[in-house]
């Protein structure tokens, strides 16, 4: 899994706003309404207000990433929730976070990247989260993606998520990976998943990509009016493809927002049940 940089993360709470604005404009729904739609649930069946999220930093492994765990706060404040970064870190910040009542608690170290709902005991994760977001988005710029052939470029595991994903929604899937054996593994798990090698072979002949590979994309590669849904990182593409496509991208926020809702829509789920 490609890491954040402290670079990657400094502004993300100062331009919600603006990821906002391009799903509004690339995709025609809100950041709220990305997230909702990801998970297919309706925006008007949850109360995001009602729930207290508490940000744990995590210090394993490569340790902080300086403004994570506050992009992640401020990401679910601006979908609606009420959030906090706990004082302290890793296991003590787990019990501060339960002791000031989170009913949400979102951690990542360098593998996992979750939020738990502490009443239903379920969590969601980050390459669902990522996944579901972006083939939201992407779904929502091309009007739709019934019998349309989506380009999957990494086959790594938001890449791998987002196969069948895409396949639900009516779509056909290629995928392209500098690693043979990535591609061929995601073409094995999901049926009718089609591989291109040829990187940009694959890219001049797609013109809806879900990019969840680090690597660089040429803009001659891109098909004039392309529409590209990319999580992946580092994000490269130029000024021409800018032109050339419509991109849609954030490091962060498309990802947690995603999260935040499924997390929250387990105590839903629960509560439907003690209804009956
Ligand atoms: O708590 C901290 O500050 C650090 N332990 C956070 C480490 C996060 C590492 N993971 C990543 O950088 C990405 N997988 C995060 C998700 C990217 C959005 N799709």
């Amino acid at each position: 899994m490609t890491r954040l940089t402290n670079d990657m993360v400094k502004d993300i709470s100062t331009s919600l706003e603006n990821v906002n604005d391009m799903l509004v404009r690339c995709a025609g729904m809100t950041t709220k309404e990305m997230a909702c739609d990801a998970i297919a649930i309706d925006p008007n069946s949850i109360d995001l207000e009602e729930f207290q999220v508490g940000v744990i930093p995590i210090t394993s492994g490569l340790g902080i990433i300086s403004k994570f765990s506050e992009s992640v706060s401020d990401i679910v404040k601006a979908i609606g929730m009420e959030s906090f970064v706990t004082e302290t870190t890793d296991v003590t910040g787990f019990a501060e976070a339960l002791t000031r009542g989170a009913d949400i608690i979102f951690m990542a170290d360098d593998y996992e990247y979750i939020a738990f709902n502490v009443a239903s005991k379920k969590y969601s994760n980050n390459s669902f989260g990522t996944a579901s977001g972006y083939v939201a988005a992407l779904n929502g710029a091309a009007k739709g993606l019934i019998g349309k052939t989506v380009l999957i470029a990494g086959a790594g595991r938001v890449g791998s998520r987002a196969a069948n994903l895409l396949t639900a929604r009516g779509a056909k899937v290629i995928v392209t990976d500098v690693d043979k054996e990535k591609s061929r593994a995601l073409a094995d798990n999901f049926s009718n998943v089609m591989i291109m090698d040829d990187i940009a072979e694959a890219i001049s002949s797609n013109k809806y990509i879900l990019n969840a590979s680090p690597a660089h994309i040429p803009s001659e590669y891109i098909i004039e009016g392309a529409i590209i849904s990319t999580p992946g990182i580092p994000h490269t593409f130029d000024e021409a493809a800018y032109r050339k496509a419509t991109i849609i991208h954030d490091p962060l926020a498309i990802g947690t927002a995603v999260m935040a809702v499924q997390a929250a829509s387990f105590s839903n789920q629960d509560k439907k049940k003690c209804r009956r």
